[in-house]
């Protein structure tokens, strides 16, 4: 397999910051509330992932325990931190030693991780600002920040964590994004993170706005299969500015409908498929090609029928570019 189409992305932060819980939610399926079971993880645990397009992701989640964490910056340091190409770094944001000890461990790790994808030979697979791997930080666990500080709080965080980077020399670029796993902000941090591990998915979007004007439909939205993850999507500007919708609609999307199908299963009865018919609109979810979900969302006056009738006929089409690598 080519190293364009493996990544390997480190999973890191301090001991209990929640790296396991996003793991089991996005990966696994497991419901927030089961994440409270998780025992520490020893060491390393690596899991292979497939993706649409022939992609595999190494997904390293590192025990975050002091004695792991500087194992994994000496003694193991080239195994963990070579041929990185992403590295996303969890903060617990209520930790106390937010600042102090928490941050130092986050500057050795990109000092570590330089040190080992230097960028100047770290073309393959790497594609952080100035070269290097891509980092980025998730000040986690922001239900427990009270609602009106969390914004002051996540720009107070970036300030001082990129300041501090810089102090110690790291030139490359740090996104940074309030997560937690009880609402829809772990699937907007990870639909980007997603959607930077696949660049190439970016293509998809002229196909899908293709899909948009043919079914007369006024948003179209991909999701990964398993994650459910949203890959893409495209909206009819128009309509958007004429009904003010809800930015966070793709996460509510993503969380609601896992958690449905979560239920399915439960049931044993499958989840195939889901369309909601109202006065005002209409949404057809149905699979569209074998690693991929679409969402299609129309004026209340267009038929389910039609819209599932066009989800068929786009199927071979959808199909053919996830068998080439997804538009590459
Ligand atoms: N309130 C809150 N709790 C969370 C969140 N994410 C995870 N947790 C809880 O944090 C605890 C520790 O989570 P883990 O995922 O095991 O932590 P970890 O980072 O994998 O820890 P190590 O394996 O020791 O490195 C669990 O009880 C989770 O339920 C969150 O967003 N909010
Ligand atoms: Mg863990």
């Amino acid at each position: 397999m080519s190293s364009k189409s493996r990544k390997k992305v480190l999973l890191m932060g301090k001991s209990g910051s929640g790296k396991t819980s996003m793991r089991a939610i996005i990966f696994k399926s497991q419901l927030a509330a089961d994440t409270r079971r998780l025992g520490a993880t020893i060491d390393v645990e690596s899991s292979q992932i497939k993706f649409l397009g022939g992609l595999r992701l190494d997904l390293w989640d590192c025990g975050g325990q002091d004695s792991f964490m500087d194992s994994h910056l000496t003694a193991q340091s080239s195994t963990v931190f070579r041929s990185v190409h992403s590295l996303i770094y969890i903060f617990d944001a209520e930790s106390p030693e937010l600042l102090t000890s928490d941050t130092a461990y986050f500057l050795k790790c990109l000092r570590t991780l330089r040190d080992q994808n230097p960028p100047s030979t770290s073309s393959s697979g790497s594609s952080g600002e100035d070269g290097g791997p891509t980092v980025f930080v998730l000040l986690h666990k922001m239900d427990l920040v009270p609602v009106d500080m969390q914004a002051s709080k996540l720009a107070e965080f970036e300030a001082e964590v990129t300041k501090k980077a810089r102090e110690s020399g790291y030139q490359g670029g740090l996104q940074f994004y309030g997560t937690s796993i009880w609402n829809e902000t772990l699937y907007k941090a990870w639909s980007i993170v997603m959607s930077h591990l696949m660049p190439s998915l970016s293509s998809l979007r002229t196909h899908l706005s293709h899909f948009l004007s043919l079914s007369s439909a006024s948003e179209v939205v991909l999701f990964e299969r398993t994650t459910f993850l949203v890959i893409s999507s495209v909206t009819n500007e128009q309509e958007v500015h004429d009904t003010e919708w809800d930015e966070r609609r793709f996460e509510r999307i993503s969380t609601m409908v896992k958690a449905f199908k979560l239920g399915c299963s439960k049931i044993r009865s499958p989840f195939s498929s889901l369309v909601v018919s109202t006065q005002h609109y209409t949404a057809v979810l149905d699979s569209l090609t074998p690693e991929t979900y679409i969402l299609v969302i129309a004026r209340g006056e267009i038929q389910p029928a039609a819209i599932e009738l066009n989800i068929r006929l786009a199927r071979p089409h959808f199909g053919k570019l996830e068998a080439i690598g997804m538009a590459r």
